[in-house]
């Protein structure tokens, strides 16, 4: 096997989503799990035994107001005793009537104003719980042509997006999200990543892009992207996911592990991984149906093993293919990367770090998802959203 430099694979840090760990499910019906939380505190929890078994996943992104509480200075302090911090602060304008035509984009005033403020008062969170990045995910869009005027709302999200910039301190981060539709079906209004790019360029530096994998339509070449931003310096973070038809929100490299090694080959290529590099790594997931805290393993272990495959392209032979215009010569060694087997040294490397060898088999035998399902009795249990 081609060896590669083990420093990525052992700064490796892959975020979860306090989110992920509620009951979440169609609009059809959300089916409830015994054991699931009740509280930030029992999701932190859950998180917390994904980063114990694994060692991938020291951080847990909050989303407001759903994981709303009194002091965040104290929940930070229950998070560090259970090995974990808190994490991007995810911001939330898309559960509130006076949204339904639009938060930071509104033609009213006050409706913009509120929806300004509440991202403030995340920013503020954000000074309690030591957060770098407040993550802008906006529903706003309209469905139907002439129902808004597509211009007036760009510079209106603009002038909003400033407003709230100004308040970023010198070591946070505004992280801006773009998704193709969904609510909205006409308009989105930031709907792919060069509207985000010229929202974050126009802020300033620390105004950054992050890149949903489950927001762009079918076919899109997500990793041509991944390179774009990479070498515009403004690739910021990753909400991973996959999905089979829209934002499925399914477990990372579940539907298409190719793409998630394609896309961690460009992100290895461009320096997305190195120390110090800006490109945080976050699940952005629902598990609907499959039991969660397992779901959430197998999605940080899905990151670990494609990044291990990436690491194993032998980039001094592709540059010399590529040069010689050896097309298949090129193409068969980004695929022996690919189809290498790199769950026995994964393995191995997990035991020499004092990890279980196999995270997902550790889970099922540790009790743990007996004992959250007796003690978690009473109370109501948390759907994605509270
Ligand atoms: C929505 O589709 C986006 O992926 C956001 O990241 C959103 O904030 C997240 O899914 C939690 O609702
Ligand atoms: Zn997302
Ligand atoms: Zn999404």
């Amino acid at each position: 096997m081609t060896t590669f430099d083990e420093t990525i694979l052992d700064n490796l840090e892959i975020e979860l989503p306090s989110w992920a760990f509620g009951n979440s499910g169609t609009r059809f019906k959300v089916f409830g799990t015994p054991g699931t939380p009740r509280t930030i505190h029992e999701k932190i929890a859950d998180a917390a035994k994904v980063n114990e078994l694994t060692g991938l996943a020291p951080s847990v992104a909050l989303h407001i107001p759903w994981d709303t509480v009194d002091d965040y200075r104290v929940l930070g302090s229950y998070a560090a005793d259970l090995g974990v911090r808190l994490g991007t602060i995810n911001s939330n304008t898309f559960q509130d009537d006076d949204y339904k035509f639009g938060s930071l984009t509104h033609t009213d005033k006050t409706v913009r104003q509120k929806a300004i403020d509440h991202h403030l008062a995340c920013i503020d969170v954000m000074g309690q719980t030591g957060s770098r990045d407040l993550k802008i995910w906006l529903a706003d869009g309209t469905n139907y042509p002439g129902q808004g005027d597509i211009r007036g709302r760009q510079d209106r999200l603009a002038e909003s997006l400033a407003t709230i910039y100004q308040h970023i301190g010198d070591d946070q981060r505004l992280v801006l999200e773009y998704k193709f539709f969904e609510p909205a079906t006409y308009v989105t209004d930031v709907p792919d990543w060069g509207t985000s790019y010229a929202h974050a360029s126009a802020l300033g530096e620390r105004a950054m892009v992050c890149l949903d994998t489950g927001h762009h339509a079918p076919g899109t070449n997500i990793e041509f992207i991944v390179a774009q931003l990479l070498r515009l310096g403004k690739l910021g973070s990753f909400d991973f996911n996959s999905r089979f038809y829209a934002d499925d929100d399914l477990i990372v490299g579940a539907a298409d592990p190719f793409q998630l090694f394609r896309i961690l080959f460009e992100v290895v290529r461009g320096g997305g991984l190195d120390t110090g590099s800006p490109v945080a790594l976050m699940l952005d997931q629902c598990h609907n149906v499959e039991e969660k805290i397992p779901g959430q393993i197998r999605s940080v272990l899905n990151v670990q093993e494609m990044t291990a495959r990436a690491l194993l392209v032998d980039t001094d032979a592709l540059t010399a293919a590529q040069e010689a215009g050896d097309v298949l010569g090129a193409n068969a060694i980004m695929m022996d990367a690919f189809y290498t087997d790199v769950r026995p040294m994964l393995a191995q490397r997990r035991e020499s770090r004092g990890l279980p060898a196999d995270p997902m088999a550790a889970f099922a035998t540790s009790g743990y998802a007996e004992r959250i399902a007796d003690e978690r009795v009473g109370g109501t249990q948390s759907s994605w959203g509270a």
